[in-house]
């Protein structure tokens, strides 16, 4: 018989069956997280981004020691930019842009050094690493096929930034029937306000995006 996991979560408990969960770090790279990248280029302080690192390492290292399944993803597109619309390449007021050289190599480029995840957090052997050229990591990607072959239903996320890439792909498992929690000091975002209200708006009404809790209490839960 599977182990049920509970953990002590708002707006209430969130329990699962350790066979059929998952944690997911979204978008974790260097793009984001360091400066000269993708983030950097469109005006944000990274370093409003890195108090996320400590607490997805120590839910990194809860889920393998647990022997659970761990997914990673990382926005980037092709080197030729045919999977990015116009539309997102066009924005920015910068001047590096998708595609541009820069210090990491092409900004947001798949393969390029930006695009890699950070070392802290760095994928071990046999975990799903994602590359997606939306901020929904279920769009145009095999995370959909790869979380049902392992008959996965639950999911815990962390990574950045919470109100773009994070929200978008719990809102798209959402949908897709998937009962999702954010691992709040697991996540941030270029604007603090922006990180509250995400967390705020998961959590209404009776949890309508999914449930949320800090690490120590997802942890405790994996004991
Ligand atoms: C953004 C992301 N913010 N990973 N991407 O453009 O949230």
């Amino acid at each position: 018989m599977p182990v049920t996991i509970t953990i002590d979560a708002a707006p209430y408990a969130f329990t699962a069956s350790a066979d059929r969960l998952a944690l997911i770090v979204i978008d974790m790279q260097r793009d984001f997280l360091e400066p000269g990248g993708f983030g950097a280029s469109l005006g944000n302080d990274v370093a409003r981004v890195r108090p996320s690192i400590a607490p997805t390492r120590r839910l990194l290292d809860g889920f393998r020691a647990a022997g659970l399944p761990v997914f990673h993803t990382r926005e980037c597109h092709l080197p030729d930019l045919s999977d990015c619309p116009p539309a997102k390449h066009g924005r920015g007021p910068g001047p590096l842009r998708i595609g541009d050289p820069g210090p990491m190599g092409r900004i947001l480029i798949r393969g390029e050094p930006g695009a890699d995840i950070i070392p802290e957090l760095a994928p071990l052997p046999g975990e799903v690493v994602i590359d997606k050229p939306g901020k929904g990591a279920f769009h145009a990607t095999s995370l959909g096929d790869e979380l049902a072959r392992r008959g996965i239903s639950h999911l815990v996320f962390a990574g950045v930034t919470t109100e773009v890439c994070v929200q978008t792909t719990m809102r798209e498992a959402n949908d897709r029937g998937f009962d999702c929690l954010l691992a709040t000091d697991a996540t941030d975002s270029y604007f603090p306000e922006f990180k509250a209200a995400t967390v705020a708006m998961i959590t209404a009404q009776a949890g309508i995006v999914g449930w949320a809790a800090p690490v120590d209490a997802v942890l405790a839960g994996l004991r």
